[in-house]
C-alpha cells in the first residue's frame, strides 16, 4: 500500500504554560515533512485523571493527513517516531505513567487499523507501570476517557473506530453521563488562519 491516510492525535499538557504548549505542538505537527494537519479540535480544560493530584490539564486533539506507509503498522509507527520525538524537543521529562507533562502527543486513530506492536525484547522498560506495547491503536484506553472523546469528537464524531461498538461521538456522550460537567470544560475553537484556539469570554 502507499498512499495518503488520516491520523488522529491526542495532545495534553499540565506542566508551565499547557495552552502555550499545545498552541506550539500544532505547529511542530505542521511542521512535519509529508505531514498536514486537516482539523483541530476545540481546547479544553480538564481534570487529571490517574494521578488525581496534579495540575488541571489543557486537552486537544488534531487530524492529520500522512503517508500511509507500505503497511499500516510501518505508517504508525513512523508517525510515533516523529511524535516522540517532538515531546522530547518540548522538554519533556521521564516523571512516571500518568504524571504531569509538559506535552503528550498519543497516536490515537491511523486510518481503520487495529495495530499491536510489542516492545521487542531488550527494550522493555524498567517501570512495571509503562505502557506495555510499543504501539496499540487505537490507543488502549481512548474509548473510556473524556479528555480524549471530547476533542477526538470535534474532528472524527461519526467513525466507529476499529474493536468499538459506537462512534466516537457516541462514545463522548456516554462517558461524559458519567462524570461531573466541569470535568471536561470547551475554552474556545481553533482559529486556523491566527494558528492558535480563540478563547471564549470567562471560560478559563
Ligand atoms: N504507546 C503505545 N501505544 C501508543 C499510542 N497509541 N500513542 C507507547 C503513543 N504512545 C503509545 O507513553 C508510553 C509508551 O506508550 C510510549 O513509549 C509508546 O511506545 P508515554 O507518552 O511516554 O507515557 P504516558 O503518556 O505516561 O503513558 P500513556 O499510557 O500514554 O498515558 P496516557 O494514557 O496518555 O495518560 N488527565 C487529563 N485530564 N488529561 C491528560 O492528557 N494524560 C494522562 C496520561 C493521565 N491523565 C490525564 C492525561
Ligand atoms: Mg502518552
Amino acid at each position: 500500500m502507499s498512499g495518503r491516510t488520516r491520523a488522529a492525535i491526542g495532545l495534553g499538557s499540565n506542566v508551565g504554560d499547557p495552552e502555550a504548549a499545545l498552541t506550539a505542538a500544532v505547529a511542530a505537527l505542521t511542521a512535519l515533512p509529508d505531514v498536514r494537519v486537516t482539523s483541530v479540535s476545540r481546547l479544553y480544560a480538564t481534570a487529571p485523571v490517574g494521578v488525581e493530584d496534579q495540575a488541571e490539564f489543557r486537552n486537544a486533539a488534531v487530524l492529520l493527513d500522512v503517508p500511509a506507509g507500505p503497511d499500516p503498522e510501518t505508517g504508525a509507527i513512523a508517525l510515533l517516531v516523529a511524535l516522540k520525538s517532538i515531546e522530547r524537543a518540548f522538554g519533556r521529562r521521564d516523571r512516571g505513567r500518568w504524571g504531569p507533562r509538559e506535552i503528550d502527543l498519543d497516536l490515537l486513530l491511523f486510518d481503520d487499523a487495529a495495530i499491536r506492536v510489542e516492545r521487542p525484547e531488550g527494550g522493555r522498560s524498567v517501570d512495571p507501570e509503562k505502557a506495555p506495547r510499543l504501539l496499540e491503536v487505537p490507543h488502549a484506553l481512548a474509548g473510556e476517557r473524556l479528555f480524549v472523546l471530547a476533542p477526538l469528537a470535534d474532528i472524527v464524531a461519526e467513525i466507529v473506530p476499529p474493536g468499538w461498538h459506537e462512534t466516537v461521538g457516541e462514545a463522548r456522550d456516554r462517558v461524559a453521563a458519567d462524570e461531573p460537567p466541569d470535568a471536561v470544560r470547551s475554552l474556545g475553537a481553533w482559529d486556523a488562519e491566527a494558528r492558535r484556539w480563540e478563547m471564549v469570554e470567562g471560560s478559563t
